[in-house]
């Protein structure tokens, strides 16, 4: 007898396939986890300041990030609490573009994404070039709800969604590691959902 094991299986399940990370559901909807109260910042007071260890510190507002070239991500999202949400659509300026402008000195190895909220995550430099980390302007075609990061929030899908953050407001490039708001709370430092790195503890 043939046994189809797809079968069976709840739709989602069998959707999620191989693109579920481990201890991962799928979700339709799009939860808010946020510290605090949503920092509402207008677009025309918009600025974002990057610095450290870099050739030229540079700030730019709405209509500067605007006028950079614009790319247009669609990505699954993994939450360190265990939802995951499949292509999801993200447009603005990839890091890239933004490290072209202030070429960052050679003894940078991290940067520091700060938020309007006090926020605050650790990246690796390999981590947020060559296409992935997007400085999002913009949510499935439309305006970023203020509550997922608008105007401005950081798209790092690759790694686990604590590392996006929301209402971006200044990258700095540092030199050695230094730990962001949930990576000195117990959070792992690199949070790699294939490796299941949620906490400081997992290896
Ligand atoms: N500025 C800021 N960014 C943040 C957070 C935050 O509290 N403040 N929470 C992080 C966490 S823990 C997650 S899971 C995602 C949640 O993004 P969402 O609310 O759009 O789902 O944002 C991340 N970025
Ligand atoms: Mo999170």
């Amino acid at each position: 007898m043939i046994v189809n094991r797809g079968f069976g299986k709840k739709r989602d399940d069998f959707v999620a396939g191989d693109r579920l990370p481990p201890g991962q559901y799928l979700t339709e909807d799009f939860p808010v986890l946020s510290l605090g109260p949503t920092p509402y910042v207008e677009e025309s007071d918009y600025r974002l300041r990057v610095y450290g260890l870099v050739e030229k510190e540079i700030e730019l507002n709405w209509e500067e990030l605007n006028n950079l070239p614009q790319t247009e991500i669609v990505k699954d999202i993994h939450c360190v609490t265990k939802w995951s949400k499949f292509d999801t659509n993200w447009k603005g300026v990839m890091l890239d573009e933004i490290i072209k402008l202030v070429k960052p000195d050679p003894s940078a190895s991290h940067i520091i994404a700060y938020s309007y909220d006090g926020y605050s995550t650790n990246l690796p430099i390999e981590d947020v070039v060559d296409g992935k980390a997007l400085v999002a302007l913009s949510y499935s075609g439309e305006e970023i709800p203020a509550v997922h990061g608008g105007p401005v929030r950081l798209v790092v899908p690759h790694l686990y969604f604590w590392k996006s953050a929301k209402w971006l407001q200044a990258i700095e490039f540092v030199e050695g590691d230094r730990p962001g708001f949930w990576e000195e709370r117990g959070y792992h430092n690199y949070g790699d959902p294939w490796k299941e790195q949620r906490y400081d503890t997992d290896e």
